[in-house]
C-alpha cells in the first residue's frame, strides 16, 4: 500500500491528524494497536481548552461537543479548606471546555468512518523503517504482514509507542521526572459535588472534583505510587476524598459504585528534538505531564495542529519550512506547558519528604495567589491555554 502520511496510533493525537490531512487532501492510513471498543474504553481526560474546542469545531467534529460540552469560566482551588475562585472570564476573558476525552475520540472516529478514511485496528507488530525521502510501516493484521510506503510517519502512538523506540537512543535526549505518588481516579454516575472543578491540597493529599456531564462526576485522591486499586473499596475512596475536601461540600457530596476505578502515574517527560528524518513524534509519544494542570490532551492536539500545517505546506507549497520548524516549535511548547503542570502540581500534593517548610511554601503560594491578581491571570493564561507564535 501507499500513502502520503502514516499515522501509528488512534488516540486523540492520530485522530485529530487524519480528519485535519484529509481535509486539505492528503491521504493518511491510521495503525491502531488495539480495538476501537479498547481505545473507546480508557478514562482520561475531561478538559479542553477554548482553542482546543475551536479547533474541533474547526474540523467539523464540534456539533456533540456545541450540545454537550459545559463552559467552565472558572475553578476553584481549595487549601486545608479555604477556597479561592479563579475567574477565568474576568481575569482574561477565555474559558474551558469540560467534554470527556472518550467523547472527542468518539466524534473523531465516527467523522473518520463516514468520510471512508481507513483506520486498521488491532494492527500488530508495527515496525517502522525509514529508506531514502520515504519510510516503509509494516505491521500484521490477521496473521498477515502487511507493508505501506509512505512520505512521512507521525508517531501518535503514546508514551509507549513503537515510533519513538524505533529512532536509536543516541539521536534524542529525555528530561524526566516521576513523582512518588499517583492519582486514583473514580467514576461515578451521580451529579457534581460543584458547578466547577474542586482543586483541593489538603495534609492527607491531593484531591481533585471533576466531571463529565451533569449527571456523571470524575473524582481523583492523591495516593501512594506503590497502591493497588484492589486496596481501594469505594467505601474508602469516598471516605477519602471526603477528609480532603470543605466540610460542607463533603456533607453533600453524592456517592454510589464506581463504574471505573483506576490508578495513573504522575510523571513529567521531554524528548527532544521530535523529528527525526521523515518520523514526527506528537502527544504522550513526545512529552508526558502530569494532570494537574489538564493539559496533556490539549497539548497532543495543538502538536498535531502544527503537524498538519507543516505537511501541508509542505505539500501545497512545496515547502519545507513547516516541516523543518516543527521540532523547535513543538519542544518550546512542551517546555512552557511543562513548567505550569509542574508548579500546579507542586502547589497541589503532598511531597512528604519537603516536611513542614514545604506546605509552610505551598501555604504562601496560595495566599500569594489570592493576594494577587496579576498571579491569578497567570494561572488563568496557562490553564486556559497559552501559546506562543
Ligand atoms: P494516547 O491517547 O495514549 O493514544 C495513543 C494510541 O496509540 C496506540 N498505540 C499503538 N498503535 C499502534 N502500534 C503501536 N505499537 C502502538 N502503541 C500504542 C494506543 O493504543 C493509543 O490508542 O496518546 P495521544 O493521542 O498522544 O493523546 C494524549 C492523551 O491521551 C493524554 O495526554 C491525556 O489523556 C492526558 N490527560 C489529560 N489531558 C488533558 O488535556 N486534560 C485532562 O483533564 C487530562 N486528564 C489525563 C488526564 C491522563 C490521565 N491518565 C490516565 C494518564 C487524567 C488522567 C487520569
Ligand atoms: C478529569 O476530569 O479527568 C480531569 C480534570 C482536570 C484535570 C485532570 C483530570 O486537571
Amino acid at each position: 500500500m501507499r500513502t502520503q502520511v502514516a499515522i501509528i496510533g488512534a488516540g486523540p493525537a492520530g485522530l485529530a491528524l487524519g480528519r485535519l490531512l484529509e481535509r486539505s487532501g492528503i491521504d493518511a492510513i491510521i495503525l491502531e494497536r488495539r480495538s476501537a471498543d479498547y481505545v473507546l474504553g480508557r478514562i482520561r481526560a475531561g478538559v479542553l481548552e477554548q482553542s482546543s474546542a475551536d479547533l474541533l469545531r474547526r474540523i467539523g467534529v464540534g456539533e456533540r461537543l456545541e450540545r454537550e460540552g459545559i463552559v467552565h469560566t472558572g475553578c476553584e482551588l481549595s487549601f486545608d479548606g479555604d477556597m479561592l475562585r479563579i475567574d477565568f472570564e474576568d481575569l482574561i476573558e477565555r474559558h474551558v471546555v469540560v467534554y470527556g476525552q472518550t467523547e472527542v475520540v468518539r466524534d473523531l472516529m465516527d467523522a473518520r468512518a463516514q468520510s471512508g478514511g481507513q483506520i486498521v485496528y488491532e494492527a500488530e507488530d508495527v515496525e517502522i523503517v525509514q529508506n531514502e525521502g520515504t519510510a516503509t510501516v509494516s505491521y500484521t493484521k490477521d496473521g498477515q504482514r502487511l507493508d505501506i510506503i509512505a512520505d512521512f510517519v507521525a508517531g501518535c502512538d503514546g508514551y509507549h509507542g513503537v515510533s519513538r523506540a524505533s529512532v536509536p537512543s543516541s539521536a534524542f535526549k529525555t528530561f524526566e521526572r516521576t513523582y512518588p505518588f499517583g492519582w486514583l481516579g473514580v467514576l461515578v454516575d451521580q451529579p457534581p459535588v460543584a458547578d466547577e472543578l474542586i482543586y483541593a491540597h489538603h495534609e492527607r493529599g491531593f484531591a481533585l472534583c471533576s466531571m463529565r456531564s451533569h449527571t456523571r462526576s470524575r473524582y481523583y485522591v492523591q495516593v501512594g505510587a506503590q497502591e493497588r486499586v484492589s486496596d481501594w473499596s469505594d467505601d474508602r475512596f469516598w471516605d477519602e476524598l471526603r477528609a480532603r475536601i470543605k466540610p460542607d461540600l463533603a456533607e453533600t457530596l453524592k456517592t454510589g459504585a464506581s463504574i471505573e476505578k483506576s490508578i495513573a502515574p504522575l510523571r513529567s517527560f521531554v524528548v527532544e528534538p521530535v523529528r527525526f528524518g521523515n518520523l514526527f513524534l506528537a502527544g504522550d509519544a513526545a512529552h508526558i505531564v502530569p494532570p494537574t494542570g489538564a493539559k496533556g490532551l490539549n497539548m497532543a492536539l495543538h502538536d498535531v495542529e502544527v503537524l498538519a500545517d507543516a505537511l501541508v505546506e509542505f505539500y501545497h507549497e512545496r515547502s519545507h519550512a513547516g516541516i523543518d520548524a516543527y521540532s523547535r516549535v513543538i519542544v518550546e511548547n512542551t517546555w512552557r506547558t511543562e513548567r505550569f503542570s509542574w508548579w500546579m502540581t507542586t502547589l497541589l500534593h503532598t511531597f512528604s519528604e519537603e516536611g513542614e517548610f514545604g506546605r509552610r511554601i505551598q501555604r504562601a503560594e496560595f495566599d500569594y495567589l489570592a493576594a494577587s491578581r496579576a498571579a491569578q491571570q497567570s494561572l488563568a493564561e496557562n490553564y486556559t491555554g497559552f501559546r506562543i507564535g
